[in-house]
Formats: structure tokens, C-alpha cells, sequence
């Protein structure tokens, strides 16, 4: 368990974390009394604790640093600085400008924060976020994020696997998908006063994308609690598809039968599909995939676009046999 070989897009961590970032984080862990156990590493007590079905909700913080450990989810391109990673935001429920979220998104309150689950599942009903997400198993993932806008960025996430989180609500075989749905408030989230979407923005993955190693529930970057204009307190980070699937501020998580509606395929089916794989061979009708402005560095920066993003060794599987074209 946890014994797992470096993949091409995976790198040592400490060839991208910073020095400091890194030996901090050890710090930590060492200081963490579960992880004195036998000698284990973080992974490995970390593991030890699930196999033991130790839940034990680790404390939220209300902001800076998390408690996490590392991973082998890294890859070799430089992370995009702080500034621009909270800076330069999608998330149109506080305008849709790109320093729109950095602005107003400061309004939203994040805590207490509850998710209701819904639907084919076995345990259903409102949960405190700490209930749904254990603060003391949080892990680093070093993920690529790319827009459908064709620029990307590569972002240290801190959260959850989502697959454990689903599992634990034990959902039927009836529950072939799974839509989540951002909070929605009026007053706090000034974009949502426009119609530029049929609001509550809601998302979607089909169920074995959801249970994916790489579908992500983060609720840090950069080691620290998520600023609320990258979707605090909790939001999902799903790296081979396009930048609008991983919803923000999620309130609702519903495990449905048929597939379900998503806002960009709701508003524009022709241009946004319900799967959204990164697909550099399949055109935006009003612009080519086929490369990416990197986000951060010099303003003339591109790189090619790969196929889901760089993720086909992890995902490729699940579409074994589909038109992606078609399916977009
Ligand atoms: N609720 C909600 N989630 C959202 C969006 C949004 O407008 N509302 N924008 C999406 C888009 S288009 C992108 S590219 C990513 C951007 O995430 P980031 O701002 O953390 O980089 O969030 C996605 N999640
Ligand atoms: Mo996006």
C-alpha cells in the first residue's frame, strides 16, 4: 500500500517544493504523535490509521497553515507563483473578471460550513465539512490546472482523496453519477445578482471518475487554508478535464442515476460537453486546444496541451471505446 513507482509526470517533491516549504512539513509530520507510530512515514501511518477505521476529525483551522503530508502526485514544471494562483480566478459568482474573486470573494462565509448529501446512498442528510472531509488525513497534491480558455497553471492542492469521501456515505448501485452544487448566496456573492449563469453552478462526474485516484477534494493550496476566491472551503480538483469542471464552495453533493446537468453544457452544449476532457485534438468552436499560455511566468509562455492534461496513464481507461470528439 501506498508503494507506488514514479510515473513520467511525476517527479521527486523535492525537486519542485521549495527548501523551507519542505523541511517545515517534516517538522511537522515528526511532530505529529500518530506519526511516531513504529517508525512510519506519513503515508504509512496515514494508511495504518484508515486500515484501523480511526476516523478521529482532525480541528479545521480558520486560516494559514494545514496539517498534511506529502505524495508522489507531483509533476516536474514549476508551481505558479502565490500571486497569480489567488489572483487571477475564475469563479463568476463574485464577477467575471479575473481579480473579480480576489476582490469581492473575501464576502462569502466559510464557517460554519455544512454539505448535503443526497440521493442513492446509504448515509444521506447534512453534514458538518468536518464530518465530510478528515482534517487529520490531509495530503499535497501537485496538480496541472488547465482552462478550457487555453492557459494553465500548476498548483500545490491540499485535501482529500474524493473516493474516500464518497465511499464513506456508502452509495448504492443505483448511484451511477454524481452532481455537486456550489453554495448559493445572494447577498454574499455578488455575481450571482446576474444571469450570466442559471445559478447555483452545479457539476458532474460519471461514478468511476469520480472514484479515480486523481479526483481531488481540496480545501488548502500552498500548505495553507483555501483562500475563499479558489473556492473555500471545499472544492474539487479533477485534473484531466477542463479547468470548470473542479466546482468551488461545494454545499451539495447528490448521487444520481442518470447523468446530470452541468452549468457551461447547460448554457452552451455545443461548446462545453459533459465530460470536458483536456483534449488538444477537439477545437472550441471559437478557438484551437491545441496549446496553453502558462499562467505566472514570462507573459509569452506556452506549452503544447496534452491528451486529459498529461493524465492519460490514470484516465485513459475509463473512455476506452468512446468517440471523444463526440463526447466532448
Ligand atoms: N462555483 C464555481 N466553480 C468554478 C468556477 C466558477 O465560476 N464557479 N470556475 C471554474 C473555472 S472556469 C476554472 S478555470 C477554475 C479556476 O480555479 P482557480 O480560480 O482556483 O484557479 O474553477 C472552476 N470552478
Ligand atoms: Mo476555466
Amino acid at each position: 500500500m501506498f508503494i507506488r513507482k514514479n510515473r513520467p509526470w511525476q517527479s521527486r517533491e523535492d525537486d519542485v517544493t521549495p527548501k523551507g516549504l519542505y523541511l517545515d512539513r517534516r517538522a511537522i509530520m515528526a511532530g505529529g504523535g500518530a506519526l511516531a507510530l513504529a517508525g512510519l512515514s506519513g503515508c504509512e501511518a496515514q494508511s495504518a490509521q484508515v486500515a484501523a477505521g480511526q476516523t478521529g476529525a482532525g480541528q479545521r483551522p480558520a486560516s494559514g497553515a494545514l496539517d498534511f503530508s506529502a505524495t508522489d502526485y507531483t509533476i516536474a514544471d514549476p508551481q505558479t507563483p502565490y500571486p497569480a494562483v489567488t489572483g487571477y480566478n475564475n469563479f463568476y459568482e463574485f464577477g467575471i473578471g479575473k481579480d473579480d474573486p480576489a476582490r469581492y470573494a473575501s464576502a462569502l462565509t466559510t464557517n460554519p460550513w455544512s454539505i448535503e448529501i443526497e440521493g442513492h446512498a446509504a448515509r444521506t442528510g447534512r453534514f458538518a465539512l468536518e464530518d465530510v472531509v478528515d482534517f487529520s488525513t490531509l495530503e499535497e497534491r501537485i496538480y496541472r490546472l488547465r482552462c478550457v480558455e487555453a492557459w494553465s497553471m500548476v498548483i500545490p492542492w491540499v485535501g482529500v482523496p474524493l473516493s474516500r469521501v464518497l465511499a464513506a456515505f456508502q452509495p448504492t448501485s443505483d448511484a451511477r453519477y454524481v452532481q455537486f452544487e456550489t453554495h448559493l448566496d445572494r447577498d454574499e456573492m455578488r455575481g450571482t445578482r446576474f444571469p450570466v449563469l442559471d445559478w447555483p453552478y452545479v457539476e458532474g462526474l460519471r461514478m468511476d471518475e469520480a472514484m479515480n485516484e486523481l479526483a481531488f477534494l481540496a480545501v488548502g493550496l500552498y500548505g495553507e487554508v483555501l483562500p475563499n476566491q479558489n473556492g473555500a472551503p471545499v472544492r474539487l480538483v479533477v485534473p484531466w478535464k477542463y479547468g470548470y469542471k473542479s466546482i468551488k464552495s461545494i454545499s451539495k453533493i447528490r448521487f444520481v442515476s442518470e447523468q446530470p446537468e452541468t452549468s457551461w453544457n447547460r448554457s452552451a452544449p455545443r461548446e462545453y460537453g459533459f465530460y470536458s476532457n483536456v483534449n488538444p485534438n477537439r477545437a472550441h468552436p471559437r478557438w484551437s486546444q491545441s496549446s496553453e499560455r502558462v499562467i505566472g511566468g514570462n507573459v509569452f509562455a506556452r506549452r503544447d496541451t496534452e491528451m486529459f492534461n498529461g493524465y492519460a496513464e490514470q484516465v485513459a481507461h475509463m473512455y476506452a471505446g468512446m468517440d471523444l470528439i463526440e463526447n466532448h
